[in-house]
């Protein structure tokens, strides 16, 4: 039992949740691995949503409210640590849920189906590739990710990621990491927890949805790179002042 008052609590009670979903079977072991990357880079952004975080969350809102098929890829972590926050924001918006898997398996694909029982979810079956893409990944839905015009990804791979960008997709990215492959390619970069970025994405999108001009207006003054450069110095000056 981990106590409330523990000064890590959620940090403990986000692990847990990942081990338990890798003793239930949807997490994949390298998912675990995977987490405790962005662990690290949680501590370095200060385990918290930074400005540049909340201006590419407020951005992502506002691409996805006027996207036209918008799409929330999920994988095992996802599954296990913000299901319900997908299933909100996908009411939302309304957006499609596609399960899209790195390390496939039809076990894997099951349990998370059954973890989202009563909501519709694509992926189960494919019936497209995505060009270039000859690992598991590459496998989705017509009518879901490969139809998209803007999809959010988290914990995603490089190379998924430019594949939907050539495909002329608008990829939003939720990475902790902000020098990955992905954050480097992707169109949003949300520098964030998926635990916090996901509420914050849709409490965006509950406050721009019936405002066009303050939607379009967020797209306009979004400069990915630009903010990616922001957070790096963000993180500089947080070394340099813990510095003793
Ligand atoms: O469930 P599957 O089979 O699709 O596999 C999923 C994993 C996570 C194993 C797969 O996508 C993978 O290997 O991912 P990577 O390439 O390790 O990338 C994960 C990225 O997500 C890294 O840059 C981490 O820093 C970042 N990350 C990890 N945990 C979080 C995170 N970003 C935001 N929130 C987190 N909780």
């Amino acid at each position: 039992m981990i106590p409330k008052s523990h000064p890590r609590y959620e940090s403990l009670m986000i692990r847990k949740n990942l081990v338990k979903g890798f003793k239930d079977g949807f997490v994949a072991p390298e998912g675990l691995i995977a987490h405790g990357r962005g662990e690290a880079f949680d501590y370095l952004v200060g385990e918290k949503t930074i400005p540049m975080a909340e201006k590419a969350e407020k951005a992502s809102a506002a691409y996805l409210l006027k996207a036209k098929n918008p799409v929330i890829s999920v994988n095992g972590n996802t599954a296990a640590l913000v299901r319900d926050e997908i299933i909100k924001l996908s009411r939302i918006l309304p957006a499609k849920i596609e399960i899209n898997l790195f390390h496939r398996t039809d076990e894997r694909i099951n349990k998370i189906v059954e973890m989202f029982k009563g909501v519709d979810v694509l992926g189960e079956k494919t019936d497209a590739k995505i060009a270039g893409i000859e690992h598991h990944r590459g496998l989705c839905c017509k009518e879901g990710i490969f139809s998209s015009d803007v999809v959010l990804v988290m914990l995603e791979d490089g190379d998924r990621a430019k594949a939907l960008v050539d495909m002329k997709k608008t990829v939003i990215a939720v990475d902790l990491n902000p020098l990955s492959r992905t954050s480097l390619t992707a169109n949003v970069t949300v520098v964030d927890n998926i635990t916090r970025a996901l509420k914050n994405i849709t409490k965006y999108c509950e406050i721009l949805r019936n405002n066009k001009a303050e939607i379009d207006e967020a797209i306009k003054n979004f400069d990915n790179r630009g903010n990616i450069d922001e957070v790096l110095k963000y993180i500089s000056k947080r070394l340099e002042e813990l510095k003793w």
